[in-house]
């Protein structure tokens, strides 16, 4: 337990403590729907060169809160920086998204090496040390990283899944049917996830999120093994070096089994996406647990009264509880900025 409260309203959240106004962030608020973020990721040539290049990814990562006033910036990275540490050859295609060389085998499993790790991702430390000099004290600074499940996905498939709901069918088969091979990429990628995070908080960040995004794909003991035993081992890892840093578990699509994840890995905040209401989750979790969530993204991207009514809803099932206002996802691209003004101003209390 602390002694004193921390004086960042997020930080108050993740460790426990309820507000009569939650503080708020939102998933993906740096990107392209900010005409200031596809300005500069004009000149950065690749994707890729702009999350290894600290003064413009500092850059981008404040660049919301100058507009939205927002209590977290969120370092602006990727989730397959990791891979391409370990590396593996990584690439985005313009338009499309990330493409990976694929890991075949085993063969291309001993091909992954920490030999170079630290070192290649030297300049995302960097950005992170910026951000936390030029970052307000009251405001919170959010590492994070991709969950090992979700990160395996894209290293074995190569890239995104395109079909509906995006299952990544072929991974799930390879784990079922190999399953010491990939428990052997798992414990790669835990043991590189719990390194680079601690690495952000040596750095500066106060607390870090891990993005689980197709968590949803598995249920019972697939669920058991992949995503939650480990997140555990990450959460554990994190919390020996950094005791007082909270780890934030965004498990997309797992429904119920939220209560589980939250109460087998650890974590201090759960992210909430909007397949299931605040208040079901509440009744899932422990009370101290810190939620996070759970505007659909469709919804901001609406906007009108049907975005007003969405938010006072979420607020007043948190009212009370430890909570922190996100998106249920990421947000949408074709966003209007006038949306997110509306959305901030609401959570603030000002007004509609
Ligand atoms: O063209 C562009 O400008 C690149 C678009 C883009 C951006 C802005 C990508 C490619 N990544 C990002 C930044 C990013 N990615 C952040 C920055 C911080 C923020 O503002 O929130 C974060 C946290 C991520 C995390 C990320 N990358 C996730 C997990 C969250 C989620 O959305 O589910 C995933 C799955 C990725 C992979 C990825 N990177 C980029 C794309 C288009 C994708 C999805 C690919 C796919 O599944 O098809």
């Amino acid at each position: 337990m602390l002694t004193n409260p921390p004086i960042q309203p997020l930080m108050r959240a993740l460790h426990g403590h309820s507000a009569d106004r939650p503080p708020f962030w939102l998933m993906r608020q740096a990107g392209r729907y900010l005409p200031e973020y596809r300005a500069l990721r004009a000149q950065a040539g690749s994707f890729l060169d702009l999350c290894f290049n600290p003064a413009r990814a500092a850059e981008i990562t404040l660049q919301p809160l100058r507009r939205f006033d927002m209590d977290a910036a969120i370092l602006f990275s990727d989730i397959l920086v990791i891979p391409h540490a370990l590396g593996q050859k990584l690439w985005f295609e313009e338009g499309e998204g990330p493409r990976l060389a694929r890991l075949e085998d085993t063969r291309g499993f001993s091909a992954l090496t920490f030999d170079a790790f630290n070192e290649k991702l030297s300049p995302i430390y960097d950005t992170v040390a910026r951000v936390r000099a030029q970052l307000s004290p009251e405001k919170t600074l959010i590492g994070f990283a991709g969950a090992p499940w979700t990160v395996a996905c894209y290293m074995l498939n190569g890239k995104g899944d395109a079909h509906a709901g995006g299952a990544f069918a072929a991974v799930q088969d390879f784990a079922n049917t190999r399953p010491q091979d990939f428990q052997r990429l798992i414990d790669i990628l835990t043991e590189a996830t719990a390194r680079y995070l601690i690495a952000q908080i040596k750095a500066g960040a106060d607390a870090v999120q891990l993005f689980d995004s197709w968590a949803g794909a598995l249920q019972g003991d697939a669920l058991e093994k992949w995503v939650i035993a480990p997140t555990r081992a990450i959460v554990t890892a994190v919390r020996a070096a950094c005791p007082q840093t909270p780890v934030i578990g965004f498990a997309r699509g797992i429904g119920q089994s939220v209560g589980l994840y939250a109460a087998q890995t650890g974590i201090q905040a759960a992210g909430i996406d909007q397949s299931i209401s605040i208040a079901k989750a509440s009744a899932l979790c422990a009370e101290n647990l810190c939620l996070q969530g759970n505007l659909a993204p469709d919804i901001l991207l609406k906007g009108g009264l049907d975005l007003t009514r969405g938010v006072e809803d979420i607020l007043r099932h948190a009212h009370g509880r430890p909570f922190v206002f996100n998106l249920g996802h990421g947000i949408i691209k074709e966003t209007p900025i006038a949306h997110v003004e509306q959305l901030s101003r609401i959570v603030k209390g000002l007004s509609a």
